[in-house]
């Protein structure tokens, strides 16, 4: 049989894009601009919708750069107030609880940005225009230069560039490594603070309802944490002994 150069020949080992990628990212964008953060109404989400598709569409899905999402990034553009951001490793559901109950505090997918992509996956084959709905690169099997894995460490750097004064990040210690230097947050968002404008990094080690904490504030992971902050000239502080529920009721 012919070898036909098409995409059914072409199969990763990660997921494929979502459906309905295009219609999902432009809801999201009218829902955040219009009701989540009328602030930012004057966004384009059209453009912003195009810009998207525009940093990956027909390229090669294994060789994405910062430069091919900086028309995007240039469009959404958005600041955070000082002492509002939140970082999470490990603890997206429970990072997520907290900026609901404490409405103006911000994780990353409270931002236009991170709203609009969270859980979805992306990429396209090189010379199409299509998406690529069947297998997108796994970040460890196939590339770790694929568009969804530079996506999220492009944003993150920027949401972290970005943070001033007292910034926070939720940390499961139901694990036996809460800071995880592999992590996004420890490779990534740790590394670009500026200690011209992050006072402290205040830390909160929290564990499961019913389980028994496997990592504190005293553990060697948050250790190296602690290190690695004051080492750039920023204070750290860390809690622990808190149950989810108890730092959703007590914050
Ligand atoms: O999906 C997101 N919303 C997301 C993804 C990556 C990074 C958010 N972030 C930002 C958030 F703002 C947090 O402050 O980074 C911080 C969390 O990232 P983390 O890596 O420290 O936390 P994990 O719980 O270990 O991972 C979060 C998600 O990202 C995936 C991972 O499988 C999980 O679904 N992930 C981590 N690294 C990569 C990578 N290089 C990755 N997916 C693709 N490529």
């Amino acid at each position: 049989r012919m070898w036909r150069h098409s995409s059914e020949n072409m199969k990763w080992n990660g997921t494929g894009s979502t459906a309905r990628f295009q219609e999902i990212i432009l809801e999201r964008c009218y829902k955040y601009t219009q009701s989540v953060q009328p602030e930012l109404r004057g966004r384009d989400c059209q453009k912003i919708r195009e810009a998207f598709r525009n940093a990956f569409i027909s390229k090669d899905p294994c060789s994405a750069t910062e430069e091919d999402y900086h028309p995007l990034m240039k469009l959404v553009n958005q600041m955070v107030p000082c002492d509002k951001t939140v970082f999470w490793s490990k603890s997206k559901e429970l990072a997520h609880q907290y900026t609901k109950v404490q409405r103006d505090m911000f994780t990353l997918e409270d931002t236009l940005m991170g709203y609009i992509a969270d859980d979805l996956n992306w990429c396209g084959v090189a010379g199409s225009y299509e998406m690529n709905y069947q297998s997108c690169p796994h970040w460890k099997e196939d590339c770790s230069n694929n568009f969804v894995s530079v996506f999220w460490d492009l944003v993150s750097k920027r949401f972290a560039e970005n943070a001033c004064g007292v910034v926070q990040v939720v940390l499961n210690g139901s694990i036996s490594n809460a800071f995880d230097r592999k992590s996004t947050f420890g490779r990534v968002e740790v590394h670009n603070l500026n200690p011209m404008k992050v006072h402290t990094l205040q830390a909160w080690v929290i564990h499961d309802l019913g389980k028994s904490p496997s990592d504190s504030c005293s553990g060697s992971s948050i250790n190296d944490l602690r290190q690695i902050i004051r080492q750039r000239n920023i204070k750290f502080t860390c809690q622990d002994n808190y149950s989810s529920g108890k730092f959703l009721q007590c914050v």
